[in-house]
């Protein structure tokens, strides 16, 4: 058996033994060509270590029930598969349990897919809405928007059944220029808005957290419905880029729910830790994007601020790690 063989079947093993995994790893793989290089050693322990703490981190179906969105490529016997597409399109399609191609979905939010991209160092979010071909393949100009690896996030309802989100990670080829999580703030601007948040989540319950928005130093009160509401506000966990979609309060033309300058949500995060926040609202005629890093609960409970170390090619041992599952797996 020759090296890239043997190698490529641990790989697969791995991909086998801890599914969650596998859009990380194998996926990472273009961005650090080295990382195979380093199962090697990992390997060759595996086969004499009794490993008995794997079976808790891989698949537990109970415990998939109880995660945060976005996390799973496949969950309830659908699958997120990016499939081929040409220059500037991103496609894929939502797999059902037999394998084939969903066609049927509900229309939430106005729509029946909202694909949201953010890359794994939070950077370059986007939100945008592709087009369902009769073969169940999603198409749309492409929303990733440098080299590097993006979460591509597929947020939906089958027809007949429960919301899901799935994620699945895309790399773009070229070369990675990590961006630093901004530091936590109040007040952000975006295409001539001043957009303030107040309110701060907090893990396990709801919070409410209200967003508003100034032109020129005055509130903004004609805001635009967009996919009805007054505002969309995904959250994303630093680290493993959880997702929470988070529902306004109030709707368009029920009588009571301004439109602006404050646009109210209830947000509920799963732990404490840094989260990047994206408001989409619309005016003018034009929807904008207004981004916020906020620290859910205990600001010292927050992980280690190393964003964009796992997909420097310069530091292939996090990356690795990823490649093995959870933190703390002890698979050395
Ligand atoms: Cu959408």
């Amino acid at each position: 058996m020759n090296t890239a063989t043997k190698l490529s079947g641990f790989a697969l093993g791995l991909a086998a033994m801890f599914g969650t995994a596998y859009g990380v790893g194998h996926l990472a793989d273009p961005v650090t060509p080295a990382a195979d290089t380093r199962h090697e050693p990992a390997g060759a322990d595996h086969g004499s270590d009794p490993h008995g703490g794997s079976d808790s981190h891989g698949g537990d179906p109970a415990g998939a029930a109880h995660l945060p969105g976005g996390l799973l490529v496949s969950d309830r016997g659908y699958t997120m598969q990016p499939v081929d597409a040409p220059t500037g399109q991103f496609a894929f399609r939502i797999t059902g349990s037999d394998g084939a191609p969903v066609t049927g979905y509900e229309v939430a939010h106005d729509k029946r897919m909202h694909l949201i991209v953010a890359r794994r160092d939070l950077s370059g979010f986007r939100h945008v809405h592709p087009e369902l071909g009769a073969d169940g393949t999603w198409r749309v100009d492409s929303p990733l928007g440098g080299p590097g690896v993006w979460r591509a996030f597929a947020d939906f309802t089958p027809s007949g059944g429960e919301p899901l989100t799935l994620g699945v990670d895309v790399t773009v080829p070229g070369q990675l220029q990590p961006r630093p999580l901004p530091a936590p703030a109040a007040s952000t601007t975006v295409d001539g808005y001043t957009v303030t948040l107040t309110g701060t989540p907090q893990p396990g319950r709801t919070s409410p957290l209200t967003l508003t928005v100034s032109r020129d130093g005055k509130p903004v009160t004609d805001l635009e419905p967009y996919l009805g509401a007054y505002g969309h506000l995904v959250a994303l966990r630093q680290g493993d880029l959880a997702y929470l979609h988070v529902h306004p309060e109030g709707v368009p033309g029920d009588g009571r729910t301004p439109a602006g300058p404050a646009v109210s949500f209830a947000a509920e995060v799963p732990s404490a830790g840094s989260y990047r926040l994206y408001l989409d609202f619309r005016h003018g005629g034009a929807v904008h994007t207004a981004e916020f890093t906020v620290l859910a609960g205990d600001a010292s409970a927050a992980p280690a601020s190393t964003p964009g170390t796992r997909t420097t090619p310069t530091a292939p041992t996090p990356t690795a790690d990823a490649g093995h599952g959870a933190p703390g797996h002890g698979h050395n």
